[in-house]
C-alpha cells in the first residue's frame, strides 16, 4: 500500500460576507429614484440626501425583496432604518424569505422575523437559521417603505438531489490519537451500529480498474451538510490519500453512532491510527452540493450494523502539510 497526499482545507462560506451586497433587488414601488438597488449598494447612509435609501410610494403592504441568487442558510439579517425622520413608518413589519420560484413569482415565504415593531437606533440585527434564496420586507400596512441599507449574512446551503437506490458501503472513522514519544495504549470509540442524522459519504475512484477509494466525513446539519471531518484513503495501483480535519460552526448536529464500545490500541509515538468501519446498507444516497464541492451521504432509516471490515490507517501526528508513507500492506 502507497500512501502519499497533502492536508487539504474545505473550502466553506465565509458567513462575515454580507450576501445581499449589490445582488438584484426590487420593490413593489419607487417613489422619486429612490430605487430598490440603494438598500443593498453596500452606503448605510440613512439620509434621503445622501441618494442611497430605498423608497416605495404609499402602497399597501410595501414590500422591498433580494434576489441572493442561491440558496443560503440565513443567519443575520441587519436593517439600516431611515435617520432624517420618518423612522416610524418601519413599523410592523415582517423579514421573509424563500427559496421557491413559480414562473418568475417568489412563493411560500417563512417569515425570518415576523410582525416587528419600530426599533430605536439606526439599525436592528435580526437572527434566525432558515434556508431562502430571496428576503424580503415587507409592512402589514400601508405605508412608505424605505430602508438606508439591508444586510444578510448566512453561509451558502447548495443543493441536494436523491440518487437511485443501491447498495452502498460507507465508513465510519474511529481516530486513536497518541502524542506522546513513546508507544502507548490509546482508547476510542467504536461505531457498531449507525443511523440518521451525522453522515458519511463514499467516493469510488475510477481512474484504475483496481483503483478504490472511500471517504468518512462527518455532517452535521439535519438538512445540510458541514464538513466536521474528512478523511479519505484511496489506494491499490498506487492511490493518492488525504486526510483533513477542520472545525466548523454547526447546525442542528445529530449523531448518527447508535450503539458504540470502546477500543484500545497499541499506537506508535507521535502518530494517529485511523480505523474505518465498513457498514453496508441498501438505500438511496443524498447527493448534496456545496461551496462547488459534491458530497453524498445517507440517511439511514434503521441502525445499520458494521460488516466487520477495518482499514487501518497510521500516520504521523505531526504531519501538517506534505505527507509520503509507504508500507507493504
Ligand atoms: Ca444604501
Amino acid at each position: 500500500m502507497i500512501v502519499n497526499g497533502k492536508l487539504v482545507n474545505p473550502k466553506l462560506a465565509n458567513s462575515d460576507d454580507n450576501v445581499a451586497l449589490g445582488k438584484p433587488a426590487r420593490q413593489s414601488s419607487s417613489w422619486d429614484f429612490s430605487s430598490a438597488n440603494r438598500a443593498n449598494d453596500g452606503d448605510i447612509n440613512g439620509r434621503q440626501e445622501g441618494g442611497s435609501i430605498s423608497h416605495t410610494n404609499g402602497d399597501n403592504q410595501p414590500y422591498w425583496e433580494v434576489d441572493l441568487g442561491k440558496k443560503y442558510l440565513i443567519e443575520k439579517v441587519k436593517v439600516y432604518n431611515r435617520t432624517d425622520g420618518y423612522q416610524e413608518r418601519l413599523n410592523n413589519f415582517n423579514i421573509l424569505v424563500t427559496d421557491k420560484v413559480k414562473e418568475d413569482m417568489t412563493t411560500n415565504y417563512e417569515p425570518f422575523a415576523e410582525n416587528e415593531k419600530k426599533f430605536d437606533g439606526p439599525s436592528k440585527t435580526f437572527n434566525n437559521k432558515k434556508i431562502g434564496r430571496f428576503v424580503r420586507v415587507e409592512l402589514n400596512d400601508q405605508n412608505f417603505l424605505h430602508m438606508g441599507e439591508l444586510q444578510v449574512f448566512g453561509s451558502e446551503a447548495g443543493d441536494i438531489n436523491i440518487g437511485a437506490s443501491s447498495a452502498n458501503v460507507i465508513y465510519k472513522v474511529s481516530v486513536f490519537r497518541n502524542l506522546s514519544d513513546t508507544e502507548n495504549d490509546v482508547e476510542s470509540k467504536v461505531a457498531k451500529s449507525i443511523e440518521e442524522g451525522m453522515d458519511f459519504s463514499r467516493t469510488a475512484g475510477t481512474s484504475h480498474k483496481d483503483y478504490w477509494s472511500l471517504s468518512a466525513t462527518a455532517k452535521v446539519s439535519a438538512k445540510y451538510g458541514v464538513v466536521d471531518f474528512e478523511a479519505s484513503v484511496t489506494a491499490g495501483g498506487g492511490g493518492e490519500t488525504t486526510n483533513s480535519s477542520s472545525s466548523t460552526n454547526s447546525n442542528s448536529m445529530k449523531e448518527s453512532t447508535v450503539e458504540e464500545t470502546t477500543s484500545w490500541q497499541k499506537v506508535a509515538g507521535k502518530s494517529v491510527r485511523y480505523e474505518f468501519h465498513k457498514f453496508v446498507i441498501n438505500q438511496s444516497p443524498i447527493h448534496y452540493k456545496l461551496n462547488g464541492e459534491d458530497y453524498s451521504w445517507f440517511r439511514i432509516d434503521e441502525g445499520a450494523q458494521a460488516a466487520g471490515d477495518i482499514t487501518v490507517l497510521v500516520i504521523p501526528a505531526a504531519l501538517n502539510e506534505q505527507f509520503k508513507m509507504t508500507n507493504d500492506n
